[in-house]
């Protein structure tokens, strides 16, 4: 803790550990020298995966390539879809240290838009594994959309990795895709808990996208146990926090803040849409 009102950002994931029936600190253990161990044999062979990246989009070949460590013999690569069904097995051919192989673009063609799971097996054991985009080509760019929950395929970890959640200490905030909507197939679901004084946040990178021109900054929101609305927050209502001001024409970052007002801790859910910058 900061101070008695402002926590520090590594503290949730902190308590998350310290309160797992498997973590163990200095005041709960025994003498660790006296306690008997039963010491199990080291893996003599293991593998990790350089290519692909995780949820990268596959169209054309796929290059498969790993790190291997220990013994080299038996590597394959295993496509799995969503449900873990297998899709295809790829022999490897492993040489210095690393395994590489091919699927061809006829044959990522054949297996259909689908979000799968790049696997290398080494001895017949998993070692290591990604999720992939297969036929999945990255939608058109519209510098003046923040995100409408459409392009994510009903995927929780691909909307995980485009934002970023900040919280006080003790607050937390998970954002999932929603049925939920106003438009497409999905909406988000803003899920948070905040105690007194605490806040939640979820920011998403923008890349420094130029919204000179535009009024404001529209969505549609639903708030808690409230009836849904198209929001305009025109651009010359921000206030600027110490002293900042907003600068359209090069819009760094969006995110979408709760704080609590009073002594309740807040528990509940927003669902947003349709965020984009309008003229
Ligand atoms: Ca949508």
């Amino acid at each position: 803790m900061i101070s008695k009102n402002r926590g520090q950002e590594l503290s949730n994931g902190f308590i998350i550990f310290y309160n797992k029936d498997a973590s163990v600190f200095m005041n709960e253990s025994a003498d660790f020298t006296k306690i008997a161990v039963k010491k199990s044999v080291a893996k003599d062979a293991y593998a990790y995966l350089l290519a692909p990246s995780s949820y990268q989009r596959v169209l054309g070949d796929l290059q498969l390539v790993a790190k291997l460590g220990g013994r080299n013999d038996s590597v394959a690569f295993v496509i799995r879809d969503k449900a873990g069904k297998l899709l295809r097995e790829i022999p490897a051919v492993a040489e210095n240290n690393l395994a590489k192989a091919v699927l061809s673009k006829a044959e990522v063609s054949s297996l259909g838009a689908q979000i799968a799971s790049v696997e290398v097996m080494v001895g017949g054991g998993l070692s290591d594994k990604v999720p992939v985009l297969l036929n999945m080509a990255a939608p058109a760019e519209n510098p003046l959309l923040v995100d409408d929950f459409d392009n994510y395929y009903g995927d929780n970890g691909l909307l995980g990795g485009a934002y970023n959640a900040n919280t006080g200490s003790g607050c937390t905030v998970v954002p999932k895709l929603s049925g939920e909507k106003h438009g497409g197939t999905n909406g988000l679901a803003f899920q948070y808990s905040i105690n007194k004084g605490g806040y939640a946040g979820i920011v998403k990178s923008l890349k420094n996208v130029n919204w000179s021109g535009c009024r404001g900054l529209q969505f549609w929101l639903k708030p808690d146990g409230m009836g849904q609305k198209l929001i305009i927050l025109p651009f010359d209502s921000f206030k600027g926090k110490n002293g900042g001001r907003l600068e359209p024409a090069n819009i760094k970052h969006f995110g979408i803040y709760c704080n609590t007002v009073g002594e309740k801790t807040v528990d509940s859910v927003m669902y947003f849409d349709d965020i984009q910058a309008v003229k």
